[in-house]
């Protein structure tokens, strides 16, 4: 075990609903972060999981003629077997109903409750049975919820509250002073601006049983359930505590990936609990963008909710895990087309990456029907054809090269990861041409650019890793390295200049057949 520690969850999902691409799209991208740590020498502990309470959960099931548990142990098999089909490396799978977990649950609530922070009150209010909350009178919009537009019921009963507002300067001073606390800066500035210009309300976390049976039911009165959220936020929390290795302290996290949907949740409630518990904040809350398809919101209604496994039995998983980093910068929202997927293919990965590779290949096995020769330095390492587009020379190429994609990776910005290796790979087609091996007939330039290339691809693949990892492992299988590449130290294997003397290559499948365009 090293001593490096790295803690990354993507929002507990619904089990009302079956999975789409949007809880695809957070999902790979905790595993794009949760693989290359890994590959950089942390311990990983990356979570995800199923919100199994609340009303969403127990309507769906009741419609389906089935009890809320039974619902969701139908359900949570979609998320779990999409996850294992874009080999998703989760270390662990919570689900909101593991008896461990609920018992966390109310233990943080009565702690909660004997410190004082948790108080009943006798409540009126404007409440919204499908979005579970309650709304004033200003939020309402004639009469309907301001967010799913359904008509609102005035309720009035006693609830238990936690003392949320207390905490509002405290919040505003802390997102102020940590920078990265909440990110992309657009929505902390969102955070900032909903906390300076109105005065924070308490949280109702409590629903009468008997409106809300399917919950957990608060440990110092057996007549209420826990409001859904105060039991999903505490996933973070209890997993840690009975899903975790427990030789390693895993909090804080360092990341919550979450959607802007639910920005103020996590911003707003999980922080303010945090701070009423006296435990430490995560170190980053990251709300990504909004996935629209074809240019319109994605609604069971309009019939265009795009299912990830019907896109990955077509197209492939690794060329879905690419578009959808690839596509959009991470933070901002995004339009999914199957043009666009289908342009990302034919281009940067058939004409690109594929072609490199199919070439790169065909050259060596042409040439070097044995494999490749013993290296000999002063042919290989002081590589006079160095492609023009390094001007550095490769080891300080290699090096800088590095430098720029941990920097990438640190700011979360996938896309611009990516479009660096693009470069690179475009680089490496254009050196192809501008060598042109196959007109060449000094034997020693010949095995100096084959070297050059294949030592090139071998270290693209390390990058496309995270991204695409069944991709990257093809690369090294057709070069004919037999390491494993999800075992390997990154920073050492991006060096330029293995010996890879004596590999036989392999010629195999075409990585990306490209796809008819629309
Ligand atoms: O909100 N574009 O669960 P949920 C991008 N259980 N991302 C999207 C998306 C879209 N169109 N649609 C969904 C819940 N997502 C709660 C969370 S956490 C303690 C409890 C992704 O099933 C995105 O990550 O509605 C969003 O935040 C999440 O799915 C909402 O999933």
């Amino acid at each position: 075990m090293s001593n490096k520690t790295f803690y990354i969850t993507t929002p507990i999902y619904y089990v009302n609903d079956v999975p789409h691409i949007g809880h695809a799209y957070t999902t790979v991208a905790a595993d794009v972060l949760a693989r290359y740590k890994r590959l950089k020498g942390y311990d990983v502990f990356f979570l995800t999981g199923t919100d199994e309470h609340g009303q969403k959960v127990e309507k769906a099931a009741k419609d389906r003629g089935k009890t809320p548990k039974e619902h969701a142990d139908l359900m949570v098999d979609n998320f779990k077997n999409l996850w294992k089909t874009l080999n998703i490396t989760n270390n662990a799978f919570i689900r909101t109903t593991d008896d461990e977990h609920k018992k966390v649950v109310r233990e943080i609530l009565q702690k909660l409750r004997d410190k004082g922070e948790i108080e009943k009150r006798s409540y009126q209010g404007l409440y919204c049975t499908p979005c579970e909350r309650f709304w004033t009178d200003k939020d309402v919009v004639n009469g309907n919820c301001p967010d799913c537009k359904r008509p609102v019921e005035h309720i009035e009963e006693e609830n238990y509250f936690f003392l949320m507002s207390k905490y509002q300067d405290r919040l505003v001073k802390y997102i102020e002073e940590n920078q990265g606390y909440i990110l992309p800066e657009m929505r902390k500035n969102e955070v900032l601006g909903f906390l300076k210009n109105r005065t924070l309300g308490d949280l109702c976390i409590s629903r009468p049983k008997a409106r809300l049976a399917w919950g957990i039911p608060l440990p110092f009165d057996e007549n209420y359930t826990t409001y859904v959220w105060f039991d999903a936020l505490l996933n973070y929390y209890s997993a840690t505590k009975y899903l975790a290795p427990s030789d390693i302290e895993w909090w804080p996290p360092d990341h919550h990936f979450i959607g802007k949907d639910i920005l103020t949740t996590h911003a707003v409630y999980w922080s303010t609990m945090l701070m009423a518990l006296d435990m430490d904040l995560p170190k980053n809350i990251f709300a990504h963008g909004w996935w629209t398809v074809d240019g319109q919101k994605m609604s069971k209604s309009l019939g265009n909710v795009v299912d990830p496994n019907e896109i990955i039995e077509k197209y492939g998983v690794d060329a879905f895990r690419y578009f959808l980093l690839r596509e959009v910068p991470f933070g901002l929202d995004g339009d999914f087309s199957i043009n666009a997927l289908k342009g990302r293919i034919n281009g940067e990965l058939a004409n690109e990456l594929g072609n490199l590779l199919s070439r790169t290949i065909a050259l060596i096995v042409k040439n070097k029907k044995e494999g490749f020769p013993k290296r000999d330095d002063t042919k290989y390492i002081s590589v006079p054809d160095t492609p023009t587009f390094f001007s550095e020379g490769l080891s300080e190429w290699s090096n800088t090269f590095l430098k720029s994609f941990d920097f990438f990776m640190g700011k979360l910005q996938f896309y611009h990861a990516i479009g660096h290796v693009v470069g690179a790979i475009k680089g490496w087609n254009k050196y192809v041409q501008e060598t042109a091996p196959w007109a060449e007939k000094d034997h020693d330039k010949i095995s100096n650019t084959l070297y050059t290339l294949a030592e090139g691809l071998r270290i693209i693949a390390v990058y496309l890793y995270p991204f695409m990892p069944s991709t990257a492992e093809k690369i090294w299988q057709q070069l004919g390295i037999e390491k494993d590449i999800s075992k390997i130290d990154f920073d050492e294997e991006v060096k330029w200049g293995k010996d890879i003397s004596g590999l036989k290559v392999k010629k195999g499948e075409i990585l990306f057949p490209k796809v008819e365009a629309l």
